[in-house]
């Protein structure tokens, strides 16, 4: 596959959707084709799923039944929208993968890490992120966050679980990120936008642009 993947982790109102877009737009200043994507969703079956699984209705059936809808979504948006991206060299940035599952699914629903680890065999392949942002706040930070930003609407399924929920899901964020130092990069999202924006292009100008930037500015040859 030609293109880059980075995605973006973290809990809930860590500014996710925020810097990816973010990125998504830079990235496309420097005359870049960029997919930006989220999950659960990203393609048109994989959305179906989502409305499933955010409205709750599928929680009474269990925490693997849940890791199953994530695999079959993931299943859609890769084969229909990453995979396709990655290999006409273009670059995917996706709102949540792999890592959510891991930390929601796996380390708080405790769900077997065997199934988790074979449903993304099957689901991912070699369409793993080379980069992943995992943006960190304290949990009532990015609950009140969410909070202001939903005004009247209704808390989704993983909403409306306590701040200790969250809290523990930020510490497995964190503690996946020392798992994979390569691939993950952790960021204080308690700074203020321009800063946490500024931190993730230093990383993606550094870790992916640089041979590309530097092709590009070289002279024609005569
Ligand atoms: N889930 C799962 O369990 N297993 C899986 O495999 C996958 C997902 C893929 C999807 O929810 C849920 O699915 C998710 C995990 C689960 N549930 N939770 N929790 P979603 O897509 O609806 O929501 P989300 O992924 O949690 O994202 P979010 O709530 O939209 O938050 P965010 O994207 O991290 O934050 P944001 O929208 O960019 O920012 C939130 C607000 O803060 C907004 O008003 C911003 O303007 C503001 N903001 C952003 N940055 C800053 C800074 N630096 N300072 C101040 N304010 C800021």
């Amino acid at each position: 596959m030609r293109g880059h993947f980075i995605t973006f982790e973290g809990g809930e109102g860590s500014g996710k959707s925020t810097h990816a877009a973010t990125l998504a737009q830079r990235l496309k200043t420097q005359g870049i084709d960029v997919v930006l994507t989220r999950e659960p969703g990203g393609s048109t079956g994989a959305e179906i799923i989502r409305h499933i699984i955010l409205s709750g209705i599928a929680k009474p059936l269990g925490a693997e039944t849940e890791t199953i809808l994530f695999a079959a979504a993931r299943d859609d948006h890769v084969r229909s929208t990453i995979r396709p991206a990655l290999v006409d060299g273009k670059w995917v940035i996706c709102d949540r993968f792999i890592d959510s599952t891991r930390v929601y699914q796996g380390i708080l629903g405790k769900v077997d890490g065997k199934l988790i680890r074979g449903l993304e065999r099957v689901t991912v392949g070699a369409a793993m992120p080379e980069l992943t942002f995992i943006l960190d706040v304290p949990a009532a930070v990015g609950l009140a966050r969410a909070k202001t930003r939903r005004g009247a609407g209704v808390a989704d399924r993983f909403e409306s679980e306590s701040v200790e929920y969250h809290e523990h899901l930020r510490q497995a964020f964190l503690a996946l990120g020392k798992l994979e130092p390569k691939r993950c990069i952790v960021v204080d999202g308690r700074a203020p936008r321009d800063v946490v924006a500024e931190r993730i292009w230093t990383a993606v100008s550094e870790r992916l642009l640089a041979g590309q930037v530097t092709r590009a500015a070289e002279p024609a040859a005569p």
